[in-house]
């Protein structure tokens, strides 16, 4: 505790310095912070946000090691200089474990309930080693955050499934400057009433002893009986909310707060346990000193090597080159939604660390496109299951699931419902192998039907693509055929980052006319496609592109139909690259169409607007403008909002063989 006092006071003390990078600190938070730390394991998983230096202190950190953060050194052990103070992530076996932290409130949740849901699922698969088992897992929340909607989804999922979780609430009452009366009706321990199954435990949380002992008693609880609890402990605010916003701008309670300091407590308890004065001096010079020491050395520390920017954007794949058989002999095509299924079966035969969840997956539907059907019967319900609707908790928990070891194939029901769960994307799932500097890639598939077809309407036919590439730090694939999904599908289960499979539901059945190309001979389970890899589905002939008088189409997913039934007009003139995945690119394959061609045209579903498709011009063009004879073709649906439910007017809105053809005719004739 006078650690984390001294390093509150010397980073004040020195705040034209430290202040450079925003910080906050524990500063009378600390004997609840303690208070856990001290009862956790190696076997455990805490999550602790950004005001938790005192937890970080208590598993063990060193104040040298906190104060390199302050000053984002490369020696960092979290981040190496990537981000805040006290935004931790650590994976030391003398320790317990944490993974990536953001700094968007109340988003731990959800990645940190993940954890407990794989801690269940590797305990009911004997999956742990001994030492392992029992362990608990820590979600530790400041009280505004915790009227969050995400916060809820995790409490949802950690009540209705039992996990091993503690919801450890730090209540200041201030959420920055807005008070505890203007932006909640309760605090959680009364909004948790409802939750069945979920004990509730409200405590002073500036009494180091009481907290001790009550975290003492529940983590015992927990090791053995397995269930979630919330912990809720009041606290003073005594330090700033950060270096950047000052107490005294606002604060109305200062002196309040500062009665209900915990630092005199202790000492007062520690006094009337017999430890003499002069012994609690001592503690509290030399942690001083130490923490001095600590700061001067931090500060003459290596500042991170600007040439390291890129490391750990991706974790290598194992899977760098095609393999197995794409058509093996004797086998009768099938329709891509099998190939998807039969893929998932394999992966889950070989792999007990595989498992599915998604809304309406499990064992009575299968899927609401029969995408997963017989899963459940053949693995159980267990490996195949339902989840409530919490799009943020199916994206978000493959963050916690992946950390223990786990492989999660997950399901967005349609693309259109990928929002809620885009926050949990963007903030955890694909910055967290970056922001803890290579400790936490997240491996999870998510599979996310896609595209318009047979009227779906407004709300289920939207492409995203062009939202999802932007997120830099997750894979996109879109496969075109029942071949290219299953080899990429595995390709994505084997690799160790996030891949999101678009699968577009105008090609599950082939049941569109000219789309029967998307049904396939079922390859075999060795197949793979590497991520990043093109196909070219029509070749020009060698006669026609050495006259110029010939067009490369860059498409993906039912681009490739249109262009292949309007190029029926042009046979031999039209070479067709399918992308099939679409961050990262297979720019090679690309740029080698836009040279031979000299005339390129692109074909995609989404709109022509700030989107993906035309990102791809641009790549071209700036890569290969001296090779260009015409300007690039970009072809694709109308600007509008949504795609609207009458079959003409979605027919209108939406590319069709006509239009691409009609693109084709224009540059052929440049
Ligand atoms: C999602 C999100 N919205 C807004 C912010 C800005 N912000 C940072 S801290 C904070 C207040 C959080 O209060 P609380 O959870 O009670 O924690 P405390 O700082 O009081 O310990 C806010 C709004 C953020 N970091 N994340
Ligand atoms: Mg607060």
């Amino acid at each position: 505790m006078c650690d984390s006092k001294h390093i509150t006071e010397i980073l004040e003390a020195n705040k034209e310095i430290t202040s450079k990078y925003v910080h906050a600190t524990s500063r009378g938070h600390e004997a609840v912070q303690i208070a856990l730390g001290l009862n956790l394991e190696p076997r455990d998983w805490v999550s602790p946000y950004y005001r938790d230096d005192s937890i970080l202190l208590s598993i063990g950190m060193s104040p040298e090691s906190l104060l390199l953060q302050v000053f984002a050194k490369k020696n960092d052990p979290f981040s190496g200089g990537r981000t805040y103070y006290s935004h931790p992530s650590l994976n030391e076996s003398d320790k317990p474990k944490i993974i990536h932290q953001s700094s968007a409130t109340g988003m731990q949740a959800i990645p940190t309930t993940g954890i407990a849901l794989g801690i269940q699922y590797k305990e009911k698969m004997n999956l742990f080693a001994e030492t392992e088992l029992g362990g608990v897992v820590v979600c530790s929340l400041g009280d505004a955050s915790c009227t969050e909607g995400e916060v809820s989804e995790a409490l949802q999922m950690a009540t209705l499934k039992q996990l091993p979780i503690i919801f450890f609430v730090q209540d200041n009452g201030w959420d920055i400057s807005a008070n505890a009366a203007e932006t909640r009706a309760q605090n959680i321990a009364e909004y948790c009433k409802g939750l069945n199954g979920l004990e509730i435990v409200s405590i002073d949380g500036s009494d180091f002893e009481a907290c001790y002992n009550e975290l003492n008693r529940i983590i015992a609880t927990i090791r053995s009986e397995r269930r979630p609890f919330v912990f809720h402990a009041k606290v003073p605010l005594l330090g700033h909310h950060t270096s950047g916003v000052r107490k005294e701008w606002y604060r109305d309670d200062l002196e309040e707060a500062a009665s209900q300091d915990p630092f005199p407590k202790l000492k007062k308890a520690c006094e009337i346990a017999g430890i003499g004065l002069a012994d609690l001096i001592l503690t509290e010079s030399n942690s001083r000193k130490k923490v001095e020491q600590a700061y001067t050395a931090a500060i003459a520390e290596e500042d991170p090597d600007p040439n390291s920017i890129q490391d750990f954007i991706f974790a290598p794949t194992p899977i760098t080159e095609e393999q197995g058989i794409r058509e093996p002999k004797g086998k009768k095509k099938t329709v891509m939604v099998d190939s998807a299924l039969f893929a998932v079966r394999e992966i889950m035969k070989e792999n007990p660390e595989a498992l599915l969840y998604g809304q309406d997956v499990g064992r009575r539907l299968g899927g609401v496109f029969r995408e997963a059907a017989t899963l459940a019967e053949h693995f159980g319900d267990h490996r195949v299951f339902n989840t409530p609707i919490q799009e943020a908790f199916i994206i978000g928990s493959t963050v916690g699931m992946s950390a223990v070891g786990l492989k999660p194939i997950v399901e967005v029901q349609f693309a259109d419902y990928i929002w809620p769960g885009l926050n949990q994307l963007f903030t955890e799932v694909s910055r967290s192998y970056y922001l803890s500097n290579g400790k936490w890639p997240v491996s999870a598939v998510i599979r996310v039907p896609i595209g318009a077809y047979g009227s779906g309407g407004p709300y289920h036919s939207s492409s995203v693509e062009s939202v999802l590439v932007n997120i830099r730090g997750i894979k996109v694939v879109y496969p075109s055929t029942g071949a290219d999904l299953k080899g990429l599908m595995k390709a994505a289960f084997y690799d160790p980052n996030p891949v999101i499979l678009l699968e577009h539901k105008g090609l599950y059945w082939s049941k569109i006319p000219g789309t029967e190309g998307a049904m396939s001979i079922e390859p075999d389970e060795h197949y793979v496609i590497p991520i990043g890899k093109g196909r070219t589905i029509q070749e020009a002939s060698q006669d026609y592109i050495n006259a110029g008088d010939s067009v490369g189409v860059v498409t993906y997913g039912r681009g490739v139909y249109w262009t292949l039934e309007a190029s029926k007009t042009y046979s031999q003139q039209v070479e067709i690259l399918d992308l099939r995945s679409l961050n990262p690119i297979d720019e090679e394959a690309m740029f080698a169409l836009a040279r031979r061609h000299g005339k390129v045209m692109v074909v995609s579903e989404e709109s022509t607007e700030c989107t993906f498709g035309l990102s791809l011009l641009g790549r071209i063009q700036q890569h290969c403008f001296q090779f260009l004879d015409a300007p690039i073709a970009l072809i694709g649906s109308v600007d509008t909002p949504a795609i609207p439910l009458n079959s003409d007017l979605e027919a209108s809105i939406l590319p069709n063989a006509q239009k691409v053809e009609a693109g084709l005719r224009q540059l052929l004739n440049h």
